[in-house]
C-alpha cells in the first residue's frame, strides 16, 4: 500500500488496516487519523511516538498492559501477536517455559514483560526476561515503550511493505 492510498483511507477503512498498529490501542491510530495528510511511513510512525511520549506515566504503562503476556495461549492473542511469536520460535512448549517468570515479572512491575519478539529468538526472550526482571521500575517502562514502538513500527513496515529502519531487528540477535 503506498502513502496516497493510505491518505485517501476513510477513518473506518483507516481503522481497519492500522487499528492494531499498537496492540489493542485502538485511540491511538484513531488519534492520529485527523493528521494525514502523511508525507510517508515515518511521519506515521512519528505521530504514533509522539502521541505515546505524550502520555503521563499511566497511559505508558497502560500501554504496556494492553500486551498479552509471552506465557499466554495462542488462541487468546491478536492475529498480530501470533505471528510475532511464532517469528522468535514461541510455540504452546516454549509459552509454558516462560510462564513462571512472565508471572514474577508482572507481580514486580505491574504491567507485562514487553519484547519485540520478531527481534528475538526463545533462548534470547529468556535471557532478556531474566535481566530485565532485577531492573529498576522506571527502567522497565521506559524499556517496555521502547519495546512497543519497535513492535509498531515492524507492524506500519509491513502494512506499507517498506524497509524498516528498525530492519536490524528482524535479524536475531
Ligand atoms: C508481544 C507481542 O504481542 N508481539 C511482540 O512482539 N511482543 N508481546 C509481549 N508481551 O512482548
Amino acid at each position: 500500500m503506498d502513502i496516497s492510498t493510505v491518505n485517501a483511507l476513510t477513518y473506518e477503512e483507516f481503522m481497519e488496516i492500522f487499528g492494531n498498529i499498537v496492540e489493542k490501542c485502538p485511540l491511538i491510530p484513531a488519534a492520529i487519523w485527523s493528521q494525514r495528510p502523511f508525507k510517508g511511513v515515518s511521519e506515521i510512525e512519528t505521530r504514533i511516538f509522539d502521541f505515546i511520549d505524550c502520555l503521563p506515566e499511566s497511559g505508558r504503562e497502560g500501554i504496556l498492559r494492553c500486551h498479552p503476556d509471552l506465557s499466554l495461549p495462542a488462541v487468546s492473542l491478536t492475529r498480530d501477536s501470533v505471528d510475532e511469536q511464532r517469528a522468535a520460535g514461541l510455540g504452546s512448549d516454549e509459552r509454558a517455559m516462560l510462564l513462571e517468570l512472565c508471572a514474577r515479572y508482572r507481580q514486580r512491575f505491574g504491567f507485562p514483560f514487553v519484547i519485540c519478539a520478531r527481534a528475538h529468538t526463545v533462548d534470547s526472550i529468556r535471557r532478556e526476561l531474566r535481566d530485565r526482571l532485577n531492573r529498576e521500575r522506571a527502567q522497565e517502562l521506559e524499556q517496555g515503550v521502547e519495546e512497543v514502538k519497535k513492535i509498531c513500527s515492524l507492524r506500519l513496515r509491513q502494512i506499507l511493505q517498506t524497509n524498516s529502519e528498525h530492519g536490524t531487528c528482524v535479524n536475531k540477535l
